[in-house]
């Protein structure tokens, strides 16, 4: 049976394009089983095992979800490879504990995080510049995009090639303008489809995969005003920070937290310049926030 991937779901209506031949999207139910059993609702990312039932209509049943990657709840999608973390230069000014937040969450999930600094246009000569020293260390790729420069656009073409990548970041930082220019230049041409995909260009009221054509697909996320951490541990947010990782177990107390013990192994990247220090300080709130929500949690 034919392997795809779910592009959307709407109604109990899904749309899935097929792995073989991503020219064609087959419109899919689930089959009753499944349904009925209520194990796992199909979420858009899903790669799914299906039949084709009518190959005119292009109507097809799904028959089996295939094991996921990771899913979230918050947009629903399943199978993430990659987070474009966007943040602004300027307008609205970066908040930089979002951004720390996103790079922990994908960390856990085992998602590559892609930074993307956007409206560079907007520099002061030194903003961008900041903003690099702030997450150089972290070693994920940073990209630079403003809407005004085209040329830079190559640079996120290429590192969106082969991997499902979501685009996420404060509201206004430009998603949905690098969504467009993206849409409008890279999409596959997938025949019939391409008059669906217009249509939902604008709206962000359904998830929904668009296949690039270099391979690869992108959904864009509805901007995050507050954004907190779940199901990640305060002794585990230490595994997510790249910066700390060749520090892990050299600091003087055994389960240092890094937050305040004397010869702490992680500190010292402060003063060999290896760790910026507002994303050190942002740690410390955030582990600090998961401790006590952690001694908190009978208390509810
Ligand atoms: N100066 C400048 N403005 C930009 C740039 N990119 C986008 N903008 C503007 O920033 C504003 C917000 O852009 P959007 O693309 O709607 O931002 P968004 O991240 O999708 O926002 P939400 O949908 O609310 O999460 C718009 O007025 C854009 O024209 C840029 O590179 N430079
Ligand atoms: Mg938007
Ligand atoms: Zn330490």
């Amino acid at each position: 049976m034919p392997e795809g991937i779910i592009l959307k779901g709407v109604g109990g209506f899904y749309d899935v394009l097929d792995n073989e031949d991503p020219h064609i999207i087959y419109t899919c139910k689930v089959r009753g089983v499944y349904r009925k059993s209520n194990m796992l609702t199909p979420l858009p990312g899903d790669r799914v095992i299906y039949k084709v039932l009518d190959e005119d209509d292009k109507e097809g049943l799904i028959e089996e979800i295939l094991e996921r990657r990771n899913s979230f709840i918050r947009p629903p999608v399943a199978n993430i490879d990659q987070l474009a973390v966007v943040m602004a230069v300027d307008s609205p000014a970066p908040d930089l504990l979002l951004v720390d937040k996103l790079i922990v969450t994908c960390l856990s999930k085992n998602i590559r995080p892609l930074l993307i600094i956007n409206k560079t246009d907007l520099d002061d000569g030194t903003k961008v510049e900041k903003l690099t020293d702030i997450y150089k260390h972290t070693g994920f790729p940073i990209i630079y995009l403003n809407k005004f420069n085209r040329d830079r656009y190559e640079d996120l073409h290429s590192e969106l090639a082969g991997y499902t990548t979501a685009f996420a970041g404060q509201s206004g930082v430009g998603k949905s303008t690098i969504l467009n220019l993206i849409m409008d230049n890279w999409l596959m041409d997938t025949g019939d489809v391409s008059e669906k995909i217009k249509r939902g260009k604008h709206t962000t009221r359904h998830v929904q995969l668009f296949r690039l054509d270099k391979g690869g697909f992108i959904l864009d996320t509805p901007g995050f005003s507050s954004y907190s951490l779940t199901d990640i541990s305060h002794d585990e947010l230490q595994e997510l920070y790249p910066e700390f990782e060749d520090r892990i177990g050299l600091c003087r107390f055994k389960g240092c937290s890094h937050t305040s013990e004397p010869d702490c192994a992680v500190r010292e990247l402060l003063t060999e310049g290896k760790l910026d220090e507002g994303r050190y300080n942002r740690y410390i709130g955030l582990y600090r926030e998961l401790k006590e929500n952690y001694d908190n949690r009978y208390r509810r």
